[in-house]
């Protein structure tokens, strides 16, 4: 039962390391046993298979057996094939439960929400956001990907026939540049159907005019129909993350179309935020005002809301452009050692490492499940050929990912968890009341995607697979669908908030199929870089030395 006892948590960690203190026979069975439990199902499957064959081979060696069941044929051949079905079946399985979640999903958004931004599973209606059709086409390329042809096809030409940008609605620049400029971008390369290139390229020049500010740091929200474009009412500055995580889209549709106008606007506010003062060891404050192009509200310091894509997009545009672009790779290598240095500490109870925040120099040991999308970054940093300590500070955070989901009685995160720093016998992860709900998000299955392809260790694909049988037992919908929830630590009562993000469809279950996939080559980290909400763009050739 959820949550594990600190000791129960500490003799799970530590049964492998000393097992040898075992010294009866119980407790060498029930070690035997973990160990079996810790197994892959493909690995569990692979071993029942050679004990099959032993087992045959020995029964068709006693003459007086074989003899009965001459003729049998039926019989020998199930043997035989029974647990190849097993192994073949091993993966497969959590696919095709995938693809089920994804269908449930979809189901409920065509009956209830087709066309518009989000589907209401619990009230059976749609939520409006710009009117775009969001869900529609952040699932696009997930729905290639996972082969669901006729779903693709009408959702395609739903694109074709109803998706019209002339439209006047006030649109925020990232959300739309990296669901739906993204989504189309990804859907063009996927399947090389212009429809989304066009698409993509009306979109993109309607986003331009937010670039038009005293700084040349865009303004958050912009009218596509009108061409206009306005900070928020309350401020007249933008956020962080946003202006540094739409890089990804604007270049490749630069790159597309061959009209350099794209790329231009943001590769000057990188450039801006480059050489800006009032960073800490590469960390960056969460705002940055449209007039002055300076930091606001300096001092803080997080890797969560407001900041966090700006750091997987240092490292992301740096891999696109072929590792040529070393300004990008010295803020985010100095960026990472600003984190090692301000942010990371360990746990009292279990020693979990996790990612705090800084504020005015003072510690807070809070964190975003958002920071879940660190563990990948980094992997796919020391995949890429930075330091090696990278990939053990993913390993450790992966492993507080996975904890604040199993700790809670769900098996779901909530949204923020504040970590103990305290060495008693209480819990590492404490949730306040106002931060115990699950949005469905996707940052941890993201980095076990990552985590899974560079070590091969199965351990991620069954952690994910539990987050998924969680999502399918707290969050889905009878009827379609699956809803946002207000209290992961309430399995009789989670609280339904009828709210299905598109992400779900654009992110969460595409990795998860992914993290399942053995298909290594589809969408291959070597190719491809994803952008933050999980659209596939691809690495472009480097240039000839
Ligand atoms: C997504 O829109 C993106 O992953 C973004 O970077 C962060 N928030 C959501 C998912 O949690």
């Amino acid at each position: 039962m959820y949550p594990p006892s600190r000791k129960d948590f500490i003799s799970v960690t530590l049964s492998d390391s000393h097992s040898h203190t075992y010294n009866n026979g119980k407790h060498r069975r029930q070690s035997c046993w973990r160990k079996w439990k810790q197994l892959s199902r493909l690995q569990r499957s692979f071993i029942l298979f050679l004990l099959a064959v032993v087992l045959l081979f020995g029964l068709l060696s006693y003459p007086s057996i074989t003899e009965r069941w001459r003729g049998k044929q039926w019989l020998n051949l199930m043997i035989l094939c029974g647990p190849l079905l097993v192994v073949s079946t091993g993966s497969v399985d959590r696919l095709e439960v995938v693809r089920d979640a994804f269908r449930h999903a979809w189901k409920g958004y065509k009956a209830y929400a087709w066309g518009h931004d989000e589907l209401k599973p619990i009230s059976k209606s749609f939520g409006e956001w710009f009117g775009l059709g969001l869900t529609l086409i952040d699932s696009l390329d997930t729905m290639w990907i996972m082969g669901l042809k006729e779903e693709f096809v009408e959702a395609r030409n739903w694109v074709e026939k109803e998706l019209s940008f002339n439209k006047n609605v006030d649109v925020n620049l990232f959300e739309t540049t990296i669901r739906i400029l993204g989504g189309l971008l990804s859907a063009y390369h996927l399947t090389g159907d212009q429809l989304f290139l066009e698409k993509a390229k009306d979109l993109g020049s309607r986003l331009l005019p937010a670039f038009k500010t005293p700084s040349k740091i865009p303004f958050s929200d912009v009218n596509i129909g009108k061409g206009t474009a306005h900070p928020p009412r309350w401020t007249s500055d933008s956020t962080l993350a946003e202006v540094t995580s739409i890089q990804l889209e604007f270049r490749e549709l630069s790159h597309l179309t061959q009209e350099p106008q794209y790329q231009e606007v943001v590769d000057e506010v990188m450039k801006l935020v480059h050489k800006l003062p009032g960073k800490q060891d590469g960390l960056v404050p969460m705002f940055i005002n449209t007039n002055s192009g300076q930091f606001t509200h300096k001092g803080v310091f997080t890797l969560g809301a407001r900041a966090d894509s700006y750091y997987e997009y240092l490292l992301k545009q740096w891999i696109q452009g072929g590792k040529t672009e070393d300004s990008l790779l010295e803020d985010y290598l100095q960026a990472i050692e600003g984190v090692k240095k301000h942010l990371v500490r360990k746990t009292g109870p279990s020693r979990l490492t996790f990612i705090g925040e800084l504020s005015h120099n003072r510690f807070n040991p809070k964190m975003d499940h958002l920071v879940c999308f660190l563990p990948g970054t980094l992997a796919l940093g020391a995949h890429s050929g930075l330091p090696g300590d990278h990939m053990d500070l993913a390993v450790q955070l992966m492993e507080t990912c996975h904890q604040m989901y199993k700790q809670m009685e769900t098996g779901l995160s909530p949204e923020i968890s504040h970590f103990s720093l305290q060495a008693s016998d209480g819990l590492d992860v404490v949730v306040k009341p106002a931060d115990r709900h699950n949005l469905l998000r996707p940052e941890t299955v993201e980095s076990l995607f990552y985590m899974y392809r560079f070590t091969k260790d199965t351990k991620y694909r069954d952690w994910g697979w539990e987050i998924l049988q969680s999502f399918n037992k707290y969050t889905k919908v009878p009827g379609g669908g699956y809803t946002s929830i207000n209290n992961v630590r309430d399995p009789v009562n989670p609280g339904p908030r009828d709210k299905m993000e598109s992400f779900f469809l654009g992110e969460t279950l595409k990795y998860l199929y992914l993290l399942f996939s053995d298909d290594m080559e589809m969408l291959s980290l070597e190719k491809y870089v994803f952008n933050t909400e999980a659209h596939p763009l691809p690495i472009w050739p480097s240039p000839p030395k």
